[in-house]
């Protein structure tokens, strides 16, 4: 299964994960299954920049990694995502995450995210949705990887916020 990453820091956050979410939907060869709870997150990074709302997607798609990777930069533009600052604010921030069990390391895409297994904001979304998945490098679980970085985590969980997934073929 795969796993996307979605963050936004500038602009109508919300509105932008919502967006993102339905237009990734629509591409015919993409189909969003589940959504994590959208959480509000403190930057990590460059920590002078504001607050970032972050979520997991769940998808299964026929695309492969790279043209994925292509389908996320292209949905990213068309947001008006400033690039400027490495780990700086962004309107909208897609990650492959996984990639079912695909390990990949070439220039411009790395698989699964380098940095996936050190970042709350990406483990504790990804605990609602497959709190089991093992990483296929690392070897340990999200649960596990999430209780490594101990407690009092800088994610807050925003009650009452779901992103609505359009019935494509999603499976309940
Ligand atoms: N790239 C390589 N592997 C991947 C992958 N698995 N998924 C390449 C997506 N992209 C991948 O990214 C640079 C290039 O990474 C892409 O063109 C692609 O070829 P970028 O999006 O231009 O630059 P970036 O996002 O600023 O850098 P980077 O290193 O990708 O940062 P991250 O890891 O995306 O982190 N704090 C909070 N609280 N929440 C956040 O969402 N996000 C970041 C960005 C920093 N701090 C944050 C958050
Ligand atoms: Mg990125």
């Amino acid at each position: 299964m795969i796993y996307i990453g979605i963050g936004a820091n500038l602009g109508d956050r919300e509105k932008t994960l919502q967006e993102a979410t339905g237009m990734l939907n629509t591409n015919p060869e993409i189909a969003v299954i589940a959504a994590s709870a959208v959480y509000e997150t403190a930057p990590i990074g460059v920590v002078d920049q504001p607050y970032f709302l972050n979520a997991v997607l769940q998808v299964y798609t026929s695309l492969s990694a790279r043209n994925l990777l292509n389908c996320l930069l292209a949905i990213e533009r068309k947001f008006g995502r400033l690039r400027e600052t490495r780990w700086g604010p962004r309107t909208l921030d897609l990650d492959i995450l996984f990639y079912g069990d695909t390990v990949i390391n070439r220039p411009g895409l790395q698989v699964p995210h380098p940095h996936l297994h050190e970042r709350a904001f990406v483990l504790i979304p990804l605990c609602d949705l497959k709190p089991d998945l093992k990483h296929p490098v690392l070897g340990q679980s999200i649960q596990f990887l999430t209780e490594s970085l101990g407690t009092d985590l800088p994610v807050q969980k925003i009650e009452g916020l779901n992103l609505i997934i359009k019935n494509k073929t999603r499976r309940t």
